[in-house]
Parts: C-alpha cells; sequence; structure tokens
C-alpha cells in the first residue's frame, strides 16, 4: 500500500495522521509538485493525495481514502453526515484561505520542494493570489483576520472538535488544516492550540517532515 503526497498539503495531512492513527503501515511517496504524469496515469487527475491500495485500486479524495482506511469506525466516520461536518467545512475553507496565504511563501523553502517544483508551485498559486512578496507584505493584516477566527474555533474543542470525548475525523481535518501554521515563522498558536496540535500528533505518531529526516536524504 502507498500514499503518493505532498508533505505541505493539508488533504495529504489528513490522510497520514489517519494512517498513524490506525497503525496501517504504508510506503510514503513524496511527489514534486512539478510532477503531472504520475497522478494522472493513476488516478486520471494531478490532484494528491493518491492511496494505492494495490492490486489495481489507486484512489483519490482524501476523506474516501480515509474512509476505506478505517474499517472499524476508529473516527466516528458518520460525523461526516452531521451538521458538524459541514460547519467545519466551512470554517476550513475560510482558515484555508488565510492559512495557505501565510504559509505557501514558507512552504516553498522546505525540504519537498527543488527547484522545479518551486518555480511550477510559485506560478500556479501566484496567478491565483498574487505574487509572493506581496503575500507576505499583506502577512500582518493575514494574521489580523485569521486570529479572531482561530480564538472562536478554540471554544469549539472541548476536549476535541464539536465537544466529542475522542479525537475524531473532524479533529484529522481541522489538525491537518492547523498544521500548515508551524511553517510561518510570525506566527504563533495560543498554548491551547498548540497542545490540541500536538495532542493530535502524538496520537497519530505524526512527524511533519519524517520523509525528510534522515541527513544523507536532506543534503542530497
Ligand atoms: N478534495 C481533495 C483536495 C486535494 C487537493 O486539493 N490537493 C492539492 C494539493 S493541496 C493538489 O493536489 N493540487 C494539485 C495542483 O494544484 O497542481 C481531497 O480532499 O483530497
Amino acid at each position: 500500500m502507498k500514499l503518493y503526497h505532498y508533505v505541505h498539503c493539508p488533504f495529504c495531512v489528513r490522510v497520514r495522521l489517519a494512517l498513524g492513527l490506525l497503525e496501517i503501515p504504508f510506503e510514503s511517496k513524496v511527489l514534486s509538485y512539478a510532477d503531472e504524469e504520475t497522478p494522472k496515469q493513476l488516478t486520471g487527475v494531478k490532484m494528491l493525495p493518491i492511496f494505492d491500495f494495490g492490486q489495481g485500486l489507486a484512489i483519490n479524495e482524501s476523506l474516501d481514502i480515509i474512509k476505506r482506511l478505517d474499517e472499524k469506525n476508529q473516527l466516528k466516520l458518520e460525523l461526516l453526515e452531521s451538521s458538524l461536518f459541514s460547519e467545519l467545512n466551512a470554517e476550513l475553507e475560510e482558515l484555508g484561505k488565510s492559512i495557505h496565504n501565510l504559509a505557501m511563501p514558507y512552504w516553498v523553502w522546505t525540504p519537498e520542494f527543488d527547484e522545479e517544483s518551486r518555480s511550477y508551485f510559485v506560478a500556479k498559486k501566484s496567478a491565483k493570489r498574487g505574487p509572493f512578496h506581496l503575500l507576505l507584505k499583506k502577512a500582518d493584516a493575514e494574521k489580523k483576520e485569521l486570529v479572531p477566527k482561530l480564538w472562536s474555533l478554540e471554544e469549539k474543542l472541548s476536549p476535541w472538535y464539536g465537544g466529542e470525548a475522542e479525537m475524531t475525523i473532524l479533529d484529522i481535518m481541522l489538525a491537518a488544516h492547523l498544521w500548515g501554521l508551524y511553517i510561518v515563522p510570525e506566527f504563533q498558536f495560543s498554548s491551547e492550540l498548540h497542545q490540541y496540535l500536538q495532542c493530535v500528533k502524538e496520537k497519530c505518531h505524526f512527524v511533519y517532515h519524517a520523509d525528510f529526516q534522515h541527513p544523507e536524504v536532506f543534503l542530497k
């Protein structure tokens, strides 16, 4: 079983968190953002994550992948049909914009990118969001907008999203998006949110840059 992913991608992080929580062993393949051919060959579209279950079954869409992986429903998947899910999805769409605007200029300097994939990413994203130097210039304003949204989000964590007693699929979705902010040097999580994320990390045995931890790979 093999996961094709981008390290920075929150939808890919969802699947990595779920795999970790469920303790499912898998082969990890970080694709270059400039590689259009591999995802298209596997599923017909350039979109990750893709999970290859073997025997010719490779699928995309993070939540569809997780639904197949979580055979014992440890993540309370029925919540995906609830109003909590719709609420969270709307919140993530809002938060996602700010998180991406803040994090993208830094993501491109992490080890998953080389020159080719960095140029590809910057060209694609700046066509939609404007040049990265302007994103950096607007970072303070972006943070001002984001922080109150994070406060109201925090109120919903008691202890898990929506008042759930155990970690659920909704926490996987939320934590995967928030994680991107750790890369932004001028941003600091409240201690509550930091602890929440660290708790998810621990339960999911999650190491963000696991694929690059060996120095011989890092220094390549
Ligand atoms: N709905 C999809 C969204 C996945 C998605 O948007 N992936 C982005 C990376 S964050 C992607 O592969 N983009 C390819 C591109 O823009 O070239 C899911 O939940 O898996």
